[in-house]
């Protein structure tokens, strides 16, 4: 059974694509008239449902779809669902970086706790789902450091880590990651939902 990735991020891409590793994976790019699916959701949940939707019911195939995003405390939590258009610009990682380490520079190292969040979804063309979530724990630094990753891995030093999420390699980052957790979790889901 093929499923289709409801993402045209990249980094997203890569990540999916090693931990659905097993699973007959298309891509959005078969799907031309699939456009871009408007997230008004205000939780991660929300949208990665509506992703996975509509890309279900374009395709006619299974879709799974992730929502994630950095949730800062001292931003009560922001960019949040924000995360991939902070800076106005939607998919400009390096304008969003900039943006949000502006507004965090003078924080105290102390208070800069923050977390990694995902919403997995998986839509069936019936309309039936399911959705899971996993976070990611860690603090931020306010000096950007490692090449991997996209995003705000720069910045984020998980929970027990020295290194940033952009320090670790692509397997390290999927066994703790908020993405990993959350795609593990559905993994199981997905075969049994497809009988595969
Ligand atoms: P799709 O909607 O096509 O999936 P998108 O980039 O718009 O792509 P989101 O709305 O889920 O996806 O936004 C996710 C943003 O959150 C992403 O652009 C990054 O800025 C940030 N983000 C999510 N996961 C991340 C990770 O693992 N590492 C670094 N930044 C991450």
């Amino acid at each position: 059974m093929r499923i289709v990735l409801a993402t045209r991020n990249p980094g997203k891409i890569a990540e999916l694509r090693r931990i659905l590793a097993g699973f007959e994976i298309v891509g959005l790019e078969e799907f031309p008239e699939i456009g871009e699916v408007a997230e008004t959701g205000v939780t991660f949940e929300e949208n990665a449902l509506l992703k996975a939707h509509a890309v279900a019911k374009g395709s006619g195939l299974p879709a799974v779809a992730d929502d994630s995003g950095l949730c800062v405390d001292v931003l009560n939590g922001m960019p949040g669902v924000f995360s991939a258009r902070w800076s106005g610009r939607h998919g400009d990682d390096q304008a969003n970086l900039d943006l949000l380490l502006a507004q965090v520079s003078d924080v105290p190292a102390e208070k800069l706790a923050a977390h990694f969040a995902c919403a997995a979804a998986l839509a069936l063309p019936t309309g039936e789902h399911r959705v899971v979530e996993g976070t990611l724990p860690g603090h931020l630094v306010t000096t950007p450091r490692g090449t991997n990753g996209f995003g705000y891995d720069p910045i984020l030093v998980p929970l027990g880590q020295h290194r940033t999420t952009a320090e670790l390699s692509p397997d390290e980052k999927d066994a703790i990651s908020h993405r990993g957790r959350a795609f593990r979790a559905l993994a199981p889901i997905v075969r049994d939902m497809l009988g595969s």
